[in-house]
């Protein structure tokens, strides 16, 4: 395939509601798009990259100028290029894989709406729709995060998800676990806000019986991820540390993590993360998807991922609305607590023009 051009395009979205986290309060989602064009197709990526670094090293500006100084230039300088073959070509430039990731997941929607072929069947996926969990911000108070996870349950969510951090971390647990029982299935994230001293406190979660604690502690902190392991018997999660199959293989071997969410964004592609799933799968590791409030094209990317077999938790896969009122692409909605997997060719959504023309803030079109 060769590439004729690549065009930029930020849009603005508003959350429905602000979402807090350990690392701070987001209200509006200033998306990076990219759209591969070809003499036969085209196709769309997203960026999940936040405005500021918060999550990661990652920002919007800072995705933008590598796209256009670097990745963009050296892909299509290429005589020719095919999905499997972006992640090689951008290997040289260190890091920056939320970008690489909305490039190659451009490229690789274009061949397949070329070939006919959806994402899911490229992938690998054996499922055809997907059961949904949702993550549930920090609150100001706890009947505040009951009424949130009461609208959820009632929406058909399968599995809740509490942000946690120092001061709210034990009493959330226990009222949601007193006011809606031992079934729900039931895992907190804590992105990093806790250090191995906290090993004790973290043990009084213990007896909630929770799916798991996701990423309790620093990215880098591999070693002390294993030793806190060994003090819980909650399962400990890694999302942030694991950026790449080899993160992974270190994760499983030094005993870091039993389990690992896998967002394709933070691993460079949708080609590593299903590295990341058939590495997890051949030790017994249990995977779930991720999610980064990825607009309809990004989800729909995520639901054709998560129908893979070894995906055997439900992810953060949640419907359109529950972050936003107006998704660029139709919207995901949930049915008995499951989105359906695409089964067009390529992503099988595409934006919607009006829409989008109404929420892009600016573009930039690189011709090849
Ligand atoms: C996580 N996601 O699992 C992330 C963190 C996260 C669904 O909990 C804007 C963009 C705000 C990306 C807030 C979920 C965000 C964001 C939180 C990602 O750790
Ligand atoms: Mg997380």
């Amino acid at each position: 395939m060769k590439i004729s051009g690549i065009e930029l395009r930020r849009i603005d979205l508003p959350l429905v509601a602000p979402f807090r986290t350990s690392f701070g309060v987001e209200s509006e989602r200033d998306v990076l798009l990219v759209r591969v064009v070809t003499p036969e197709s085209e196709g769309w990526g997203e960026c999940v990259a936040m405005s500021a670094p918060l999550y990661s090293s990652e920002y919007v500006d800072a995705s933008v100028d590598v796209l256009r100084r670097f990745l963009i230039p050296e892909l299509t300088s290429l005589p020719s290029v095919d999905g499997y073959g972006v992640a090689h070509a951008l290997a040289k430039f260190k890091g920056h894989r939320m970008a690489k990731t909305a490039l190659e997941l451009a490229v690789l929607d274009a061949q397949l709406r070329a070939s006919g072929e959806s994402f899911a069947r490229f992938l690998g996926a054996t499922a055809d729709r997907v059961p949904c969990g949702v993550s549930v911000g920090i609150m100001n108070s706890v009947p505040e995060l009951l009424d949130a996870v009461d609208g959820y349950l009632s929406e058909g969510y399968v599995r809740i998800k509490l942000k946690i951090e120092p001061g709210w971390d034990v009493e959330p647990v226990r009222a949601v676990r007193e006011r809606f029982g031992d079934d729900v299935l039931l895992q907190v994230d804590a992105n990093a806000a806790y250090t191995l001293v906290d090993a004790g406190h973290l043990s009084k979660l213990d007896e909630f019986g929770l799916l798991l604690i996701e990423q309790p502690l620093a990215n880098d902190d591999f070693v002390q991820h294993a030793a806190l392991a060994k003090q819980l018997r909650t399962p400990v999660c890694l999302d942030e540390s694991i950026e790449s199959v080899e993160h992974a293989a270190a994760a499983i071997t030094l005993g870091s993590c039993s389990i690992i969410n896998i967002k394709p964004a933070r691993v460079g592609g949708y080609i590593e993360a299903r590295k990341i799933h058939d590495l997890a799968s051949a030790h017994g590791v249990a995977v779930w998807c991720g999610g980064m409030l990825e607009t309809g094209i990004g989800r729909a990317a995520n639901v054709a991922l998560a129908a893979l077999p070894g995906f055997t938790l439900p992810g953060d896969t949640s419907g359109s609305s529950r972050y936003y009122a107006t998704d660029v692409t139709e919207p995901f909605v949930l049915d008995d607590g499951h989105l359906s997997v695409p089964t067009g060719p390529g992503l099988g959504v595409e934006p919607v023009p009006d829409v989008l023309a109404d929420i892009t803030t600016w573009s930039e079109w690189i011709p090849a």
